[in-house]
């Protein structure tokens, strides 16, 4: 039976995403409602060649819907996801509020299917931060055939993960310095335009940033707790696709030609790799835009460790990263055959 949905968050660029991937994705959906804060009602936004028309987040209904996709930040997700849940539906929840709770799964669906065979304690589901969805796609296969003991990572993050506002600034920026206007940074500590800043969300205890914290333990959540990763992750003046540089010490030797063509035949990834400059093939963050796929490009061997392999992990932040895995959740447990429409 189709089912009821709403997506919570409509107006952000990745709720806008969520919309267009259901209709894309031709989700069985009965009813699809968008909705946002209060000052937002009226506004309209698309889903596929439709047209909705925003709803109050804070009044709707929600024991009327079976499922809610939420990006909306996690304060609001603290408050709401629960309750919602409660309601009866289902929330797939793309902030970070409730990745690290035990009673919450935390999901790829490439990754680790099997944590949605049944509906969720909390009726929450958490979608892992962007950076690392993208990195558990291309390393699960890895670590089925040869271990990952260790990954050194860093990654190149577009500014649309920090949001339209910060999107708004690259571009604010960057026409203002050919006009020779003067940039003040405002939502980014340091000038964004013609500039990468190595720190993204706060800064920890440690000195490391929460970014980079979310990379390792999340990797350990939806993977295995036993990868040691160590991960730098930088802001760079694009617009979408973040990129990862991963360097792997595997407990087996695995080659690239290996590891090329088990990459290739594992789900949601797609190799472009040849190191030939008369015919060269990798993939840069604009082809990835508007694309399923994780693409994996740069494979090499690492000669500096025992069994080192080095990758180049690319993908559209806003999909994969985000709307893509959280519809790709709700197609898992509609598959599982626990979540219904009521
Ligand atoms: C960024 N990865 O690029 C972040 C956005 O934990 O869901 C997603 C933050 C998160 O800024």
């Amino acid at each position: 039976m189709p089912l009821n949905i709403a997506v919570l968050g409509a107006t952000g660029a990745v709720g806008a995403e969520m919309l267009t991937i259901l209709a894309e994705r031709l989700f069985p959906a009965e009813t699809v409602h968008a909705l946002a804060s209060r000052k937002s009602i009226g506004r309209e936004v698309s889903y596929g060649e439709r047209t909705l028309k925003i709803k109050d987040a804070e009044t709707f209904d929600y024991a009327s819907v079976d499922l809610v996709l939420m990006s909306a930040g996690g304060d609001l997700s603290k408050d709401m996801a629960p309750k919602i849940a409660a309601a009866g539906a289902l929330v797939i929840d793309n902030s970070s509020a409730w990745r690290m709770d035990p009673d919450v799964p935390l999901a790829v669906p490439e990754v680790n299917p099997d944590v949605l065979g049944q509906r969720p304690k909390k009726n929450i589901i958490a979608n892992p931060n962007c950076s690392t969805i993208q990195t558990v796609v291309a390393l699960k296969p890895i670590h089925d055939a040869a271990g990952i003991a260790r990954a050194s990572v860093a990654t190149y993050q577009s500014v649309s993960g920090a949001g339209k506002e910060a999107m708004d600034e690259l571009w604010t920026q960057t026409r203002g310095i050919f006009v020779n206007d003067e940039v003040t940074p405002e939502h980014f500590i340091k000038q964004i335009a013609f500039n990468v800043i190595p720190k993204i969300d706060v800064f920890l205890d440690d000195g490391s940033t929460k970014e980079e914290w979310k990379m390792t333990a999340e990797t350990q959540k939806i993977l295995d707790p036993s990868i040691r990763l160590f991960a730098t992750c930088v802001r760079v003046p694009v617009f979408v696709g973040h990129c990862v540089a991963a360097h792997l010490e595997l407990d087996r030797p695995l080659s690239p030609a290996k590891a090329r063509s088990i990459l290739r035949e594992a789900p949601g990834l797609m190799v472009v790799d040849r190191a030939d400059e008369d015919d060269p093939q990798l993939v840069t963050p604009i082809e990835s835009v508007g694309e399923f796929a994780t693409f994996v490009s740069r494979i090499r061997k690492d000669p500096t460790v025992e069994n080192g392999l080095a990758l180049w992990i690319v993908s559209d932040n806003l999909r994969k990263g985000a709307a893509l895995n959280a519809v790709q959740i709700a197609e898992t447990c509609l598959n599982a055959g626990w979540l219904k429409g009521r």
